[in-house]
């Protein structure tokens, strides 16, 4: 176990990023609930953003996502965010909401269309220079429904070449963060299905390159915590989205469906150095609110992505190593279970009062009387994206 105050000091230093698009109505295909108050264009997501940050003091940045973010100039949103206390983070790509990409963005069979696509991750790199946002995260849709439909190789063909045009615009502090998708929207082929094509696409692309996991875009049972691990230990993992699943990729707050989860990636991060600044992990949410309160429950995911930190920064790790070494597989899984079974709030609560916060972010948001005002002047608000 490290130091009470190194726990402390790991805690206070962590940073957990949150998303533009959290703040934003949302929904599925079937219904968007509307909710009272949500921003009506990225500088109201800011604000809003700001209060997570305000009532916690760990989630100083924002990521974008464009062009569900988009704005005349990106500068004086960077400057706006700057007065807010915040700091623009990840640039998320969109290239799949254009009819254009029915068959594909980057991946896709014509070259028309992925002309297109690339001058689109071009244009975010424009966009992250005008930000100081060091990451570029690329998910894509891209994919197959049926076999047959396309030369799944020659897909990856596309998708370097792609790739590697980007990678040759990156500024010397940014990078691009790739992410992978099991399935979904495509069902049969995913461009990057899995962890193994993001690792080897980065590997080809050189250090610039790194791999995002979000948590719920595995197949059921994967063991996300070995991926985790093996990515670290590479220096191929670029951060997370964090979110819950139960199903698929349900985008549900972090730590509900499975804290124990969250807990055993946090472990592996902790243990591989990931919380040091220097290895450069990013600790985003990728979620969407759609039937609660959008900024309570953003800090609830921020709360729960703390809690597991604190969870895997409690574990003797003297012991653990001990009870490794001597082949003692009861005690080493009691060490974790431990430090699983701690209840860490009333540390996190003083953490919080050290920093001059509130202890319980969740009241103190709700103290502000943020959520009445802004129901009261905001009309209209935005959807965030999906299912738009
Ligand atoms: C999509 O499933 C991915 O999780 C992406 O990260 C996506 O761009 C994000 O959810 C923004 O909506
Ligand atoms: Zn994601
Ligand atoms: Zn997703």
């Amino acid at each position: 176990m490290s130091e009470p105050s190194a726990v402390k000091d790991a805690l206070r230093n962590q940073r957990i990023e949150t998303p533009s698009w959290g703040y934003g109505n949302s929904g599925t295909r079937f219904k968007v609930f509307a909710q009272p108050g949500v921003p009506r264009d990225p500088y109201e997501k800011l604000a809003d953003a700001a209060q997570v940050h305000a009532a916690t003091g760990v989630a100083p940045k924002v990521s974008l996502h464009i062009p569900w973010d988009r704005v005349e100039d990106y500068g004086k949103l960077a400057a706006h965010a700057g007065s807010l206390g915040l700091e623009l983070g990840a640039i998320n790509a969109n290239v799949f909401q254009d009819d254009d990409y029915k068959l594909g963005s980057v991946t896709n069979p014509d070259p028309r269309v992925r002309r297109k696509a690339v001058d689109h991750l071009l244009d975010c790199v424009d966009i992250m220079d005008a930000t100081g946002s060091h990451d570029l995260k690329l998910w894509f849709s891209d994919g197959t429904n049926y076999p047959g439909q396309d030369d799944v190789a020659a897909r990856q063909d596309r998708l370097a070449e792609a790739l590697g045009e980007v990678y040759a615009r990156l500024g010397d502090d940014q990078r691009i963060l790739l992410e992978y998708k099991l399935f979904e929207p495509a069902f049969y082929t995913m461009d990057v299905p899995d962890w193994g094509t993001a690792f080897a696409h980065c590997l080809r692309l050189g250090p610039k390159a790194q791999v995002v996991v979000d948590t719920g875009h595995h197949a059921p049972g994967t063991n996300i915590e070995f991926i985790v691990a093996f990515l670290l230990r590479e220096g191929k993992l670029g951060g997370f989205d964090f979110n819950s699943r139960f199903y698929a990729d349900d985008d549900l707050m972090a730590g509900a469906a499975d804290p124990f989860q969250l807990f055993r990636i946090m472990h592996e991060v902790v243990r591989n150095g990931g919380l040091d600044e220097r290895t450069g992990v990013a600790f985003m949410l990728d979620q969407c609110h759609n039937i609660e309160a959008k900024i309570p429950a953003v800090i609830r995911s921020v709360m729960n992505v703390q809690e597991a930190t604190a969870k895997a920064l409690l574990v003797d790790a003297d012991a653990l190593g001990a009870a490794q070494r001597g082949g003692d597989v009861l005690a080493a899984n009691a060490v974790l279970m431990d430090a699983f079974s701690t209840d860490v709030r009333p540390l996190l609560a003083e953490v919080r009062e050290e920093m001059g916060l509130r202890p319980d972010p969740v009241a103190a948001y709700r103290a502000t009387g943020w959520a009445e005002k802004t129901a009261a002047e905001r009309v209209g608000g935005e959807q965030a994206g999906w299912g738009a």
